[in-house]
């Protein structure tokens, strides 16, 4: 792992990055069983390969930054440290879920960790993080907000009706592609035209491309950097990282052919984010191969746990399928600020305050 950037964080910061990034590769792994068990509804699409480049990004946002994702996404509160329970919880539809079961695996949201919403609508979730980014600087709370989505997402219009809209506003929010070079059977090479983050440039913003998104500590820097600038009110960044998914598209399905061939994927396996990140943290003397042995065994039992908590948790109960879903729509939040929110904003229409 020579390229691996030496790192200034604590310690105890560096071993929490192995810890939630082995606690999404035993959550998946024990979600996968458990849909092929059919104790799981429908499907789970995991991070397991990507864990490196959704821990660098999430632990480089504050604990009040939000972000988005798409259909791949428990990953995503996890690498937050959102706990496992209620998130096992809501992939089987119980009432203890982040959702209170409502969401399931593809459409959860974890407001407790900022994680505003999934989206099972390729590309769906961009509008909310740029809403989120814009509340921000209305509001002038110093709160980023980052989208996750694929590269095939990377080829939705909306991506580039958001990137303008930040753009022209400066908002505080960082795009970023989990760029695992598929999108279903779908490689990306042959529906993307040109490289994804030299798009940045076109909508006046920074973009970057790391090309070793197995390594925790590069995908950190990169997105570090997204965030610093955003918070300093210069705007939006697009940060690409390129990084491989180990698993099937979605566990248990089935795929007509094999489109992605045996070399491509034992090279990609032998760059597994957790094993280089523990032989990192070895070689660097920041644990011993027995304290990451254990850290393993405590993460299993953290996800039994969490399959305890799940049972024990309750079916939703079916008079409450409609609570939460709605918000008053003329409710205190709009009558508060007389014409709507933001008409005094210092990104409102310079003559009349409104924002068009
Ligand atoms: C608008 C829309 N089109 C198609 C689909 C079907 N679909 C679900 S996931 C997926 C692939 C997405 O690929 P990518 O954005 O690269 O994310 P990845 O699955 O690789 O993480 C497709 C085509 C969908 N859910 N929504
Ligand atoms: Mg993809």
């Amino acid at each position: 792992m020579t390229s691996e950037p030496t790192s200034e964080l604590s310690d105890q910061t560096l071993l929490d990055m192995q810890r939630r990034m082995i606690r999404i590769r035993r959550f998946d792994e024990r979600a996968s069983k458990m849909v092929k068990r059919g104790q799981i509804p429908g499907t789970v699409h995991t991070s397991i390969g990507q864990e490196a480049q959704v821990v660098g990004a999430c632990m480089a946002l504050g604990e009040h930054d939000y972000m988005t994702g798409n259909h791949r996404s428990h990953g995503h509160p996890i690498g937050k440290g959102a706990p496992l329970g209620p998130l096992m919880a809501e992939l089987v539809g119980k009432s203890g879920g982040v959702c209170q079961g409502k969401g399931g695996s593809l459409h959860l949201s974890n407001f407790a960790v900022g994680s505003l919403g999934e989206s099972g609508i390729v590309g769906g979730s961009f509008p909310i993080a740029v809403g989120a980014g814009l509340s921000s600087k209305v509001l002038d709370n110093g709160r980023v907000a980052l989208a996750f989505f694929g590269d095939g997402a990377a080829n939705q219009g909306n991506l580039y009706e958001g990137m303008n809209m930040s753009g022209v506003w400066k908002l505080p929010v960082i795009f970023l592609c989990e760029n695992n070079q598929y999108a279903l059977s779908t490689p990306a090479h042959t529906v993307t035209s040109g490289v994804i983050a030299e798009r940045a440039p076109g909508f006046g913003m920074p973009g970057v491309r790391v090309e070793n998104g197995q390594e925790v500590l590069s995908v950190y820097a990169a997105v570090s950097t997204a965030v610093e600038r955003a918070r300093r009110g210069e705007g939006p960044s697009l940060v690409e990282v390129v990084t491989y998914r180990f698993n099937e598209h979605s566990e248990g399905l089935r795929m007509a052919k094999d489109y992605r061939n045996a070399e491509e994927k034992a090279m990609w396996l032998s760059r597994d984010p957790i094993v280089l990140f523990r032989t990192w943290l070895v070689d660097n003397g920041v644990a011993s191969e027995d304290d990451l042995d254990k850290m393993d065994a405590e993460v299993r039992e953290e996800v039994e746990e969490s399959v305890r908590f799940t049972d024990a948790s309750p079916l939703p109960d079916p008079s409450r399928a409609f609570a939460d879903l709605y918000t008053e729509p003329f409710g205190p939040t709009h009558s508060e600020h007389g014409r709507g929110v933001g008409l005094d904003s210092p990104i409102g229409h310079p003559t009349t305050g409104a924002i068009r």
